[in-house]
């Protein structure tokens, strides 16, 4: 319902203070020399890039050893208020990362307009990373890690955004593709009920059941949806672009076929692009990886059969 309105609004989000590895201030830049606004024209999506979002001046201290939280939250600030901005336009918005710390900003940003709507937010995370952990189970300090955990409305964050949040649901939170979790993180996911789909997980189940599981859940509570997309949720044979590569990531053919899924439900009302580090990419494949993940999110097909799985 919200999807397929036909209309995209690209965001830049050039922050990496949130990460450990610093090289995603160039992510923006990569996914448009990869062609991500002509691909997505192509597909006869009208496309307008809002260029780079200039983040706000904060003066906060965060408890723990949290690093970088006045850049991480200035960005938050300033893309909570574009993304919600662009929601409320009509458009779709696309926020091109920077590192995940950025979905503090997107993601509670388009909650504030679902809110307004009367409308629940499911998130889907697609991602080797919950990013569950809070300033005070953070072993690393980084907010990358942390930025589920404030959506959801875990406690350690105040003065990062500056208005009170609509948090999602932690019920309401999907996780795909991890296979490295904290042990702290772990125990409170457990505790709030995240759906969490590890990689075991998707090898027994297999893509279709799970995605399908999350498309369902969405609809049943006729919610907008958020897919946040980490480029470490691929194996980094395909996509090494990236300051944390796991091994045993989801492959291109899994990544491809959970997009097209969530295409063909037309329920996608958002999308992060996070964590492409160009920095550490091999040519340009992690971009032109991500480039092609979001065509196939908005109507790209192998074959156009009149129905997509007849
Ligand atoms: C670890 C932490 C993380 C992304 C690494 C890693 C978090 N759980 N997230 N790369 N995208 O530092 O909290
Ligand atoms: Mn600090
Ligand atoms: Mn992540
Ligand atoms: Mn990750």
């Amino acid at each position: 319902e919200h999807t397929s309105r036909g209309s995209v609004a690209l965001i830049g989000a050039p922050v990496d203070g949130g990460a450990g590895l610093s090289g995603c201030i160039m992510g923006p830049a990569a996914l448009r020399v990869a062609g991500l606004a002509t691909s997505l024209a192509d597909l006869g999506v009208e496309v307008r890039d809002l260029g780079d979002v200039t983040p706000d001046q904060v003066s906060l201290k965060l408890a723990g050893a949290t690093h970088h939280e006045n850049e991480v939250a200035g960005f938050a600030r300033a893309l909570n208020r574009q993304g919600y901005e662009a929601l409320k336009s009509g458009a779709t918005p696309i926020f091109m990362g920077g590192d995940h710390s950025l979905s503090m900003g997107s993601v509670t940003g388009v909650a504030k307009y679902a809110a307004e709507q009367g409308k629940k937010l499911h998130v889907l995370w697609l991602d080797a990373h919950p990013d569950y952990n809070t300033p005070d189970t953070s072993t690393s300090g980084n907010m990358h890690g942390m930025s589920a955990a404030l959506f959801c409305g875990e406690p350690g964050f105040d003065g990062v955004l500056d208005e009170p949040i609509h948090p999602v649901d932690p019920k309401n939170y999907h996780v795909f593709g991890a296979r490295s979790i904290d042990e702290d993180e772990g125990t409170l996911l457990l505790k709030r009920g995240v759906n969490v789909m590890d990689m075991r997980r998707i090898d027994e189940r297999g893509v279709v059941a799970l995605i399908n599981g999350v498309l369902d859940a969405v609809r049943a509570d006729d919610a907008m949806f958020h897919v946040s997309l980490d480029v470490d949720f691929l194996d980094p044979q395909f996509a090494p672009g990236v300051g944390t590569t796991v091994p045993g990531g989801a492959t291109y053919r899994e990544a491809h076929l959970a997009m097209e899924m969530i295409c063909d439900s037309g329920l996608m009302s958002s999308m992060d692009l996070v964590e492409l580090n160009p920095y550490l990419d091999d040519r340009g494949k992690s971009a032109r990886m991500l480039v092609a993940l979001t065509e196939s999110g908005f109507g790209r097909r192998v074959f156009d059969r009149p129905t997509s799985t007849g």
